[in-house]
């Protein structure tokens, strides 16, 4: 059995690190606590004979240089993996983005080139790779030991998590949370490749032109699911003149404040855009008709990312 798994990315010697620091403090704390315990059962039993008549003085100055010291020290691990927990959690501008679905009992992935692969990640090495990921169905959680990463994988959410690797080789990944019968078997591995391989291996499989980037395939669905009826071709936005209904413009929408008919305004990011095609009547937007109909049960979590690709895609400031 394997206990250790050496870390493989930039940021896994520094978690080693603090768990390492956190262990060693709280062993030193348990020796103490316990040698003391001990040390007092053997030195007060019954027959000893030792002098224990009045009381030892409380010295003030002890008790509070003793509760200081513990405070600062679990203070300052507490501000080490908060910090670090912060980093862990802000993907750098300039991070690769690869899209993960869970789903009863596989892992798939979508690369932005629109390459496709099932419990396999493949990535280049020494860049910031950040994963956006979701659920087709129930909660699973996204690991990697070697990577130390583990995020879980939320139905209705798009949860992200970012890592660089710095080690090439094939690791494990594995789903940690029960998520059905067929849970042992949701497991893949990741391979970390140099940056020439790892383009090699996205130009690989079908011809450059036959395979389409996920925008692409995003605006294929744009027609075939009717949402260029509404939103107009290129999703321009709908007029009753020209598409029969007023449908907003979504050239553009990815970031922009959108007013709801309740008055609030949201940003719209990835996950607003999903909610306004699963379930528009949660997104009422104001100054239009409710008459957006709700593709959930339609279109799957992985059409939805392409659509989203899509709809990144289109070019601001055609917005009627
Ligand atoms: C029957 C016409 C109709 C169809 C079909 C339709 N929409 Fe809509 N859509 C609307 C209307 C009207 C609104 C604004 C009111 C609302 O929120 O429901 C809207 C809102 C949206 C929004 C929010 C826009 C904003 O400015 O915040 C998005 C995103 C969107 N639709 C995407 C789609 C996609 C993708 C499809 C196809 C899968 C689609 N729509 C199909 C009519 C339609
Ligand atoms: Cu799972």
């Amino acid at each position: 059995m394997n206990f250790y798994v050496p870390s493989a990315t930039v940021d896994g010697r520094e978690i080693d690190f603090l768990i390492l620091a956190l262990s060693l403090v709280s062993c030193a704390v348990l020796a103490l606590v316990f040698g003391l315990i001990l040390l007092y059962m053997v030195r007060y039993r019954a027959e000893s004979g030792v002098y224990r008549g009045a009381p030892g003085r409380k010295t003030w100055r002890f008790e509070i240089s003793w509760t200081v010291a513990t405070l600062a020290v679990f203070f300052a691990l507490f501000i080490w993996g908060g910090d670090l927990y912060v980093r862990l959690f802000q993907p750098p501008a300039d991070a690769l983005q690869i899209y993960v679905v869970g789903k009863q009992w596989m892992w798939k992935v979508e690369h932005q080139g629109g390459q496709h692969e099932i419990n396999a990640l493949h990535i280049p090495i020494n860049r910031p790779i950040q994963l956006v990921m979701t659920s087709e169905d129930v909660i699973h959680d996204f690991s990697v030991p070697a990577f130390r990463i583990k995020h879980d994988v939320l139905p209705g959410r798009y949860e992200s998590i970012w890592f660089e690797a710095k080690t090439p080789g094939t690791f494990e990944l594995f789903c940690t949370q029960l998520c059905g019968v067929g849970h042992y078997s949701m497991t893949g591995e990741v391979v970390v490749m140099s940056q020439p391989d790892f383009e090699n291996w996205l130009s690989g499989g079908a011809p450059a032109g036959e395979r389409e980037d996920l925008a692409a395939a995003g605006k294929e669905l744009f027609t075939a699911h009717g949402c260029s009826g509404c939103h107009g071709e290129g999703g321009v936005g709908g007029t009753p003149a020209t598409t029969g209904v007023n449908a907003p413009a979504l050239a553009g929408l990815l970031g922009r404040s959108v007013k709801l008919q309740s008055g609030a305004t949201v940003t719209a990011d990835e996950k607003f855009i999903r909610d306004c095609i699963l379930t528009p009547d949660k997104t009422p937007i104001a100054g239009y008709p409710q008459i957006m109909p709700s593709f959930s049960g339609q279109i799957s979590e992985e059409k939805v990312l392409r659509l989203i690709a899509y709809i990144k895609s289109l070019k601001s400031g055609s917005r009627t």
